[in-house]
């Protein structure tokens, strides 16, 4: 007898968690269709979904735990995995302390969700260890701290409303189509759209204003938008006045970024500067869509959030529609859920995490460590050593910067576990490898939509399938908690109980979510909300002045700062390495390093390459289709060149995640930026050369 069920659950191929509808035959998938009833791709799916049923049956898929024995891995029992897992780390807390083992987890571990995590998080506090790492020591969260450092929370622009929209640093039709088809239909009715980006893209194309910025440039332009929309006195009077602190240091501090001298700096011509700043001041409701991590991984990351915050701010763009927008959940601030949560024993920890004295800012509230300062505590032993590492959800040995250096660290630890899907790079190092379930074998909440795109939403992803012995990360971490004697701290019995647990406070209601459908109101857009409560800052009003960050010796109002490798900044390393590169621009059917063995992706892109002017190529005897050499001080790869006029002279862009054209074996884990520690995955300096047979 043939049975059949249909599943509503969230596609978990990228972070947007579109609704789909799986249709499950005896305990095997068959079909993937968009769910018409979700509020955020109402039915819609891009590419990648076309590969679901490839990843979750991959022959790469990960069945049982396996540990590594004479170079190879051997299957084991979950009961085995998990002593070896508590032997190890009874024996690092021993010898070195809680603090030397970390884990690091990957994007598709953060899209697990907030219960998710902080239940991670809650086993590294029981532990002992404050080194919980994430991808957002070099990702988003960077601009989720400039928002609630300036205005106490983390809004999100709301391009469907917008008149003028500045799509800055992103490229939606790669990285997220449903925010391309928003910024389209506002198109379609009248909006105006500024790109800033140093390749014409799609939408560059179709805009009404291009700047073909210099990588890692974005603050300085923002500034001199600023210092135009001043003196010009094109901003909101009376929402400065009344809602604002330092405006007066910010009106003379702008000053030196006018729009000639920044020109120059950012190889935008000066009138596109001013055409900017003209439309995005004479337009309201106006907003900034911004890169997710593009434009904060440059030694001014965290200030160019700030210059752009403060330019949505003195032109009154605010809790608007069309502007910026905020869900309320009644409670605390979204982005301070996670840290709220009661999941979360800080209170049990006694060490600080690794760049919490260095990035306070970013490292203050105990959600991330900041991991760039990993390879080089695993190398040196200083300020004192990691020895264990439990890699869940990502692959470092391609998807963090400075490959070579961080193989090292992975070579050097007593003890690397990785809890994954599928087989990838860095479990080939591993001492013991755990599979966790999919995104179609699991149940659990996913906050995105409010969090990111302000829908007042929430998403439950629900389980279609069982795969072979995999199990859910939440589930492996309670097992393990009671094999270590950890468990009145562990005490629920299933997700569901977690989930109730961990919801309590928000007042969400988990029945009818469990009951009626994938995804449920929750929150409240309320405009203008600061008209009755102010803003959440020690002033009540946006910080365009941070008094924390003087506190805390930074600069309190954004200060533009050259790419740390630079033809301005550092001219001599500029004679050796003359090319500008950047990195990491997505590619719509992948995501990071994942999905490289689907065959229908492979047709269509079975390798990447580099995009450089045909200008710049010729100049170093380099032609399109055929291998270049690119090397900067940290490493050399081969890669295919893809000649376009469609990208800024003397620069040069690179996908990340391919293993055998690995872009971060190019790219340097110092902490550039010096509020957050992030790297510099955007403006580096590169010199390339045909490859020679
Ligand atoms: N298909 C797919 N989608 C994804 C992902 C994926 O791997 N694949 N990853 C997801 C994740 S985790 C993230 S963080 C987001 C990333 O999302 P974003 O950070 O928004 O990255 P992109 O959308 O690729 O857009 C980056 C654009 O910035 C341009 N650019 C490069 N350097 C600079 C610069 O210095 N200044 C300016 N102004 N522009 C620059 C590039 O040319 C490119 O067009 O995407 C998410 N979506
Ligand atoms: N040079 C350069 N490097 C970059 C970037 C860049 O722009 N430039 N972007 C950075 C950014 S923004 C990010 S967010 C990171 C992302 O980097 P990572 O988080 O490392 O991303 P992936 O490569 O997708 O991780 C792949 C592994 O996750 C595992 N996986 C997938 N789904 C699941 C799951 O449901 N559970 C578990 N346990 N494992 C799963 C699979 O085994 C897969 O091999 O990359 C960063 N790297
Ligand atoms: S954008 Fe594509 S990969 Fe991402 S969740 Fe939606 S359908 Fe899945
Ligand atoms: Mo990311």
């Amino acid at each position: 007898m043939t049975i059949r069920k249909e599943i509503k659950t969230l596609c978990g191929m990228c972070p947007w968690a579109c609704g789909i509808v799986v249709s499950v035959e005896n305990e095997k998938v068959i079909k993937i269709e968009g769910d018409s009833d979700h509020p955020w791709n109402h039915g819609k799916l891009c590419p990648k979904a076309a590969g679901i049923i490839d990843y979750v049956y991959s022959p790469d898929r990960i069945r049982y735990p396996m540990k590594k024995v004479d170079g190879k891995f051997e299957r084991i029992s979950w009961d085995e995995a998990l002593d070896i897992m508590a032997t190890q780390l009874n024996k690092i807390k021993e010898n070195y302390g809680a603090k030397s083992w970390a884990v690091l987890e990957g994007m598709s571990f953060v899209c697990q969700g907030f219960t998710s995590m902080t239940l991670l998080q809650r086993f590294c506090d029981v532990y002992g260890s404050p080194n919980f790492i994430t991808p957002e020591s070099m990702c988003y969260l960077s601009r989720i701290t400039a928002n609630m450092l300036t205005l106490g929370k983390f809004p999100a622009a709301d391009p469907e409303n917008s008149k003028c929209i500045i799509l800055w640093g992103h490229n939606p039709a790669e990285s997220n189509f449903i925010t391309a088809e928003h910024i389209m239909n506002a198109k379609k009715k009248g909006a105006k759209l500024i790109v800033v980006d140093p390749r014409k893209t799609s939408f560059a194309k179709k805009a009404n204003i291009h700047a073909q910025i210099r990588p890692g440039t974005d603050c300085a332009l923002a500034l001199s938008m600023l210092n135009i929309i001043i003196s010009e006195n094109l901003y909101d009077t009376e929402f400065v006045e009344k809602w604002t602190t330092g405006f007066e240091e910010l009106a003379e501090h702008v000053k030196v970024y006018s729009p000639d001298k920044i020109g120059k700096i950012t190889l935008v011509p000066e009138k596109i500067i001013r055409d900017m700043a003209h439309l995005y001041a004479a337009s309201k409701p106006a907003c900034i869509v911004e890169g997710i991590n593009t434009l904060q991984q440059v030694p001014a990351g965290f200030q160019s959030q700030r210059a752009m915050l403060i330019l949505q701010s003195v032109t009154g763009n605010i809790d608007i529609a069309g502007g910026t927008v905020a869900v309320d959940l009644g409670g605390p601030e979204i982005p301070s859920v996670a840290n709220c949560s009661p999941l979360r024993l800080p209170e049990l920890v006694k060490e600080s995490s690794m760049g919490q004295q260095q990035f306070p800012i970013l490292v203050q509230g105990g959600w991330t460590a900041q991991g760039m300062l990993l390879p080089d505590m695993v190398l040196t032993g200083k300020p004192y050593p990691i020895k264990g590492l439990t890699v869940v959800g990502s692959n470092p040995l391609l998807t963090w910067p400075n490959s070579n250096k961080m193989r090292k660290a992975l070579e050097k630890l007593d003890f690397l576990t990785v809890i994954l899907t599928t087989m990838n790079e860095t479990a080939e190092l591993a001492d013991l490898i755990l599979p966790e379930a999919s995104f179609l074998e699991r149940t659990e909440i996913w906050e995105i939509l409010s969090i990111s795109f302000a829908k007042p939403f929430i998403n439950l992803r629900n389980k279609a399938i069982d795969f072979y012995e995999s199990m859910p990360d939440p589930e492996i971490w309670i097992k393990l908690a009671k094999r270590m004697g950890y468990e009145k701290y562990f005490p629920w019995k299933d997700m569901n109980e977690l989930l109730e647990y961990s919801y309590g406070p928000t007042g969400l209601d988990l029945k009818t979510l469990f009951g009626k459908t994938n995804c449920i109101p929750f929150g409240e857009i309320k405009y203008k909300q600061y008209e009755k409560e102010g803003f959440k800052t020690p002033s009540g009003k946006i910080e365009i002045f941070s008094s924390v960050m003087k506190q805390l010796g930074l600069e309190p109002l954004p200060v533009y700062n050259e790419p740390t490798e630079s033809p301005f900044g550092s001219p001599e390393l500029a004679k050796e390495y003359p090319v500008i590169l950047t990195t990491g621009s997505r590619k719509l059917q992948y995501t990071h390093s994942s999905f490289r063995e689907i065959e229908k992706f492979k047709k269509k892109m079975p390798e990447p390459n580099g995009e450089i002017h045909p200008e710049t190529a010729k100049l170093y005897g380099i032609n399109d289709g055929e291998l270049m050499i690119v090397e900067t001080k940290r490493g050399k790869i081969e890669i295919k060149a893809k000649t376009t006029e469609d990208i800024l002279p003397n620069t040069l862009s690179i996908p990340h995640g391919w293993a055998k054209h690995n872009v971060n074996a190019l790219t340097d884990e110092k902490s550039v930026d010096p509020v957050t520690g992030y790297p510099a995955l955007k403006a580096l300096l590169c010199k390339i050369s045909p490859k020679k047979e």
